[in-house]
């Protein structure tokens, strides 16, 4: 059985979806920190659980018969920035515990990285799969320090810990929180309900993106990987695109013409943003597990502006 910490998040909501489809409801355990009612809740086994209580995260896991953990809960970058302290005892004692859990009883484990976790000195082009780290974030220093963690683990005790650096992800279930890159997922909500948007991250300011279909997908096909051929584990580069608020709004106004940018550049975020890369080499995911993500910039927007629209009509009749 798999158990999913951060089930109800922006990737947890979806990835429990998922992976119940592909394996069967009562085979996916879902964990968060507390039950909001969400539609996850009550498709399959649902148990609150807080990452940084261990004992309880080991009673859920061994009562569930779980034999991989996926663990996603965390603070995301710029709620990292604000509450740093906090940050590092959730996003970095959850993730131990979470290892701890899956040593004790044999799991496959994954665990996101992040585009967060390259920094300024990171060269910002064609970021390389193997490079310096140095972030000047929280949730970058979470991120580094949770690598090297998964790394250990590997080498230390042959777990079989794998991960993937996310780009944004984009996405039209659940909005991401507190994150940096969350100004990709606002403007196509505001777009549908506003028919404008006021973007908090300047324009020409450029990071990876990615449809959250595409990073569904990319867990599940590096989890079933062949591990024989994976010569990096934690964490992989991928990328779909390469966007600022100026190419996003492009797009959408082939769908919508009338749709407006604006700006009010928020400092904390857009220094976070800053010092993250333009755009990242996703080569080794592509030859050591075949990565290839399939939506690019302008089918991304057309699927997340109809089934916004939708969501839209349904809210209004409800
Ligand atoms: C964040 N969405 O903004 C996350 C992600 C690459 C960005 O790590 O913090």
């Amino acid at each position: 059985n798999i158990l999913v910490t951060g089930a109800l998040g922006q990737i947890g909501s979806e990835l429990v979806a998922k992976l119940r489809h592909m394996y069967g409801n009562d085979q996916i355990i879902a964990t968060d920190v507390r039950n909001t009612g969400h539609e996850i809740t009550r498709s399959g086994p649902f148990e609150t659980l807080d990452v940084t209580d261990d004992k309880a995260m080991f009673e859920v896991a061994k009562r569930h018969r779980v034999d991989t953990v996926i663990h996603l809960a965390a603070l995301l970058s710029a709620t990292a920035e604000e509450k740093p302290l906090l940050a590092w005892n959730l996003n970095m004692g959850g993730l131990v515990n979470a290892l701890e859990v899956a040593r004790e009883l044999g799991c496959q484990f994954f665990t996101p990285s992040s585009i967060g976790a390259f920094g300024p000195s990171t060269p910002k082009d064609h970021t390389p799969q193997d490079t310096i780290q140095r972030p000047t974030t929280m949730y970058g220093v979470n991120k580094v320090s949770g690598e090297l963690l998964c790394d250990y683990y590997f080498h230390k005790y042959g777990l079989d810990t794998r991960g993937i650096r996310f780009p944004g992800l984009i996405s039209y279930v659940t909005p991401p929180g507190g994150g940096t890159t969350d100004y990709a997922v606002e403007i196509y909500y505001e777009a549908v309900s506003q028919g404008r948007y006021v973007s908090f991250i300047d324009k020409g300011t450029y990071m990876d993106m990615m449809y959250m279909p595409d990073a569904l997908d990319a867990v599940v096909q590096l989890m079933e990987a062949d591990p024989a051929k994976l010569v990096h584990r934690n964490a992989f580069n991928i990328t779909a695109m390469s966007v600022d608020p100026e190419a996003i709004a492009a797009s959408i106004r082939k769908m919508m013409p009338s749709f407006a940018l604006g700006y009010q550049v928020d400092p904390k975020r857009q220094a976070i943003a800053e010092s993250w890369p333009n755009f990242i080499d996703a080569s080794a995911a592509a030859s050591e597990w075949g990565f290839q993500a399939k939506y690019d910039l302008d089918a991304m927007t057309q699927d997340m502006l109809s089934q916004l629209s939708s969501k839209e009509m349904l809210a209004r009749k409800a």
